[in-house]
C-alpha cells in the first residue's frame, strides 16, 4: 500500500465491505487497525508515553457473558460537539439485552495497567458492527488529540488538544486521547447511549479496569510522561503535512440533501434501497474534483444513523440546527433521530457537513452509507463518483 507523503498521521481500520454481509463479517471479528505514523513527531509529548492500540468489538454473547455497568452517573451531557447524542437516564433501553457483548482487544472486561500519574496514549477504534460507545473514565478528563485519523489541529485555528469528559464514538469512529493514571483504581466505561425509540440497545458497560500494575504502592505522585494539558501550551514539534486539511474552505460548489428513511422492508437513502446490482449502476451523486460541497444529512426515522463516507473527510457544521462549536475533521457522524414537536408532528434530525473533494487522491467511484452495518447491508448506502 502506498501512503501519500502528505497524508495525515493517524488511526484508521479495515474490514470486508461485501454488500449485505458487512455486519456479519465485522461482528465476526474481521477487522484490524491501521496506523499512519507521525503523530508522536507532531506532538512530542506523546512519544514519551506508552501507546495502546485498542479495538472495541461487539461479539455474540454466550450465557452469563453480560457485563452490565452501574446506572448512569451524574456526568454532564454531551459536550463533544459534532457527535452530540441524547443520553438517557438509565431507563428500560439501557437495561435491554443486545445479544452482543462488547470486547476490548478481545476481552469482555480487560485489565489495563497504568501507574498513578502515568500518562498513556490510547488509540481507540470502534470496530463494532453497530454499537455506539460513549467513553469516559470516572474521575478524569480525556485529552483528545485526533478524531477519525486526523489530528485536531489539522483544521485551521483548532487547538491540538481538547479536554473531554466523555467521547461519543459511533460505529467506525476513532478517537486518540491521553489518559492519566489515578491514585485509585478506576475503569474505562461506556455510558448507555440512547439510540432512539426504534434504535438498538447500547447499554452501559465497563470495558476495562485501569489498575496500578504495582498494586497499592502510593508512589509516583508526580506525573510520568510529558505534559499535554490543554490549558498550558502544548509543544508542537514537526509540523503536520501541508495538505488540503489545513486550507480554508472556498464557498460550497453544491448543496445536497441526503435523506435517511426506513420501513419494514429496508433502509433507504433518498428513497432508494441499495442492492448488489447498484454496485455497477450509475452513481447517485457526481461531485467535481477540487470543490467542497455542503450536505445536509436528514434523519427521518426514530433511531440514530451513523453517516460515513469513504475517501473523504468532512467538518460537521451543525447538528439539529445547532452550530457545532468544536469543529474538527471526521469521517463518521451521528445523525440524531426525529423528535416530536410540542404542537404535534415530528422534526427530522439533521447534520450539516462540509465535504472536501479538493485532495487530488480523492477520485473515482466509492460509497457513503450508514455505518450501523445492518442498516447499510439492508440498503442505507449509495455511490458517489468524484471526477
Ligand atoms: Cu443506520
Amino acid at each position: 500500500m502506498r501512503i501519500p507523503a502528505d497524508h495525515e498521521p493517524g488511526l484508521y481500520w479495515y474490514h470486508p465491505h461485501v454488500h449485505g454481509e458487512s455486519y456479519a463479517d465485522v461482528t465476526g471479528g474481521m477487522s484490524g487497525a491501521l496506523v499512519v505514523e507521525g503523530l508522536q513527531q507532531h506532538l512530542p509529548a506523546l512519544a514519551a508515553m506508552r501507546e495502546r492500540i485498542i479495538l472495541l468489538r461487539d461479539v455474540p454473547t454466550g450465557p452469563g457473558a453480560a457485563n452490565e455497568d452501574m446506572p448512569m452517573s451524574g456526568m454532564s451531557s454531551a459536550s463533544s460537539g459534532a457527535t452530540a447524542v441524547r443520553r438517557s437516564g438509565g431507563g428500560k433501553r439501557c437495561r435491554a439485552e443486545s445479544g452482543l457483548v462488547p470486547t476490548l482487544n478481545g476481552q469482555p472486561r480487560a485489565q489495563i495497567g497504568i501507574r498513578p500519574g502515568e500518562r498513556q496514549f490510547f488509540r481507540v477504534v470502534n470496530a463494532s458492527g453497530g454499537r455506539y460507545f460513549d467513553l469516559s473514565i470516572p474521575g478524569e478528563q480525556l485529552m483528545l488529540v485526533a478524531r477519525d485519523g486526523v489530528p485536531l489541529d489539522a483544521l485551521p485555528g483548532a487547538p491540538p488538544v481538547r479536554r473531554e469528559s466523555h467521547l461519543l464514538l459511533p460505529p467506525a469512529a476513532r478517537a486518540e486521547f491521553v489518559v492519566q493514571g489515578l491514585a485509585h483504581p478506576t475503569v474505562l466505561r461506556s455510558a448507555c447511549v440512547d439510540t432512539g425509540s426504534a434504535g438498538d440497545a447500547d447499554p452501559s458497560v465497563v470495558l476495562a479496569d485501569l489498575v496500578d500494575p504495582a498494586g497499592v504502592s502510593g508512589t509516583a505522585r508526580r506525573p510520568l510522561g510529558a505534559s499535554i494539558e490543554p490549558k498550558r501550551a502544548v509543544r508542537v514539534g514537526a509540523p503536520l503535512p501541508r495538505n488540503w486539511f489545513g486550507r480554508p474552505f472556498p464557498a460550497p460548489a453544491v448543496r445536497r440533501t441526503i435523506r435517511f428513511t426506513e420501513d419494514d422492508r429496508g433502509f433507504y437513502i433518498n428513497g432508494k434501497a441499495f442492492t448488489m446490482a447498484d454496485m455497477r449502476g450509475p452513481p447517485a451523486i457526481v461531485a467535481r474534483a477540487g470543490t467542497v460541497e455542503r450536505w445536509t444529512v436528514v434523519n427521518d426515522t426514530d433511531e440514530v444513523h451513523d453517516f460515513h463516507i469513504h475517501q473523504v473527510h468532512f467538518v460537521t457544521e451543525a447538528v439539529d440546527g445547532v452550530p457545532v462549536a468544536e469543529r474538527m475533521w471526521a469521517d463518521t457522524v451521528n445523525v440524531p433521530p426525529r423528535r416530536v414537536r410540542p404542537g404535534g408532528g415530528t422534526v427530522p434530525g439533521s447534520a450539516v457537513l462540509t465535504l472536501d473533494f479538493r485532495n487530488p487522491v480523492v477520485r473515482g467511484t466509492f460509497v457513503y452509507h450508514c455505518h450501523i452495518l445492518d442498516h447499510g447491508d439492508q440498503g442505507m448506502m449509495a455511490l458517489i463518483r468524484v471526477r
